[in-house]
């Protein structure tokens, strides 16, 4: 099983609120029909969640925050998700769509509910969930990035490869060169961006990253302009970008 996350950099254009990169979107939907094993899809807020987070000052942490703000939120993750799940059904793809709450609890993992996750996905589905503004309980609420679901599903489920689509190559060594780090391994990695995202941008996905490939799991970072590479990784073994090996 593979675990794909499409990261709001990617699918969204972060420079202008709630604009869709739609022609990326179909390029990428495309590319994982050429994948033969079952695919569990993970995708980030982009310039829809993450926008009106900032707008609301909502953040990981569980708060109080404003209620309007969480309806808005929500609402904007709902409306990025449908573009994608409409791609997907163009393509002929059968996604389904799995907001975080059907497997959550509060910050909780509902484990029950997540191993049917990767039943669904050893049949003909694809299922598809997001980064989303998430009810806590006493009236607080948190930000759930998708970066975290990737970490959370991948602890139950011990995906083959856990793949990030990035808007860049992968993780540079030094971000004005753009040297690539082809293998965190052989690497301190000075992380160099610095990410005004509410669940913190590349630092919250090597975070995550880490975490995963310490569980003795395999992960993988990739440009999503150029989908073919995350084919050739899972189907070729070929890595084009940054490895995280378990
Ligand atoms: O883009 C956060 O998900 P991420 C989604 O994976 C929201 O960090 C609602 C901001």
């Amino acid at each position: 099983m593979i675990l794909i996350k499409m990261g709001g950099s990617i699918i969204t254009n972060k420079d202008r609120p709630l604009s869709p990169r739609k022609k990326t979107i179909d390029k990428i939907i495309k590319n994982l029909k050429k994948i033969s094993e079952p695919v569990i899809l993970v995708h980030g807020g982009g310039s829809f969640g993450h926008y009106w987070s900032v707008r609301y000052d909502m953040h990981t942490k569980p708060a109080k925050y404003d209620y309007h703000g969480i309806a808005i939120v929500k609402n904007s993750m709902i409306e990025l998700n449908k573009i994608i799940l409409d791609s997907m059904v163009k393509n002929k793809l059968n996604p389904y769509c799995l907001p975080p709450t059907d497997f959550m609890a509060g910050d909780k993992p509902i484990i029950s509910k997540i191993k049917q996750i990767k039943n669904m996905a050893e049949s003909n589905l694809t299922p598809v969930t997001f980064g989303d503004a998430l009810w806590y309980g006493q009236k607080k609420s948190y930000i759930l990035s998708g970066d975290r679901i990737m970490s959370i599903l991948a602890k139950s489920l011990r995906p083959r490869l856990s793949i990030f689509l990035l808007n860049v190559d992968g993780l540079y060594s030094d971000f004005n060169t753009k040297k690539l780090i082809y293998d965190m391994k052989d690497q301190q990695a000075s992380i160099q961006e610095i990410s005004m995202d509410v669940t913190g941008g590349m630092k919250r996905k090597v975070e995550e990253a880490i975490k995963i490939s310490k569980m003795g799991l395999k992960v993988f970072f990739v440009n999503g302009n150029k989908p073919h590479r995350a084919v050739d990784a899972i189907q070729k073994n070929k890595f084009e970008g940054t490895i995280f090996r378990g």
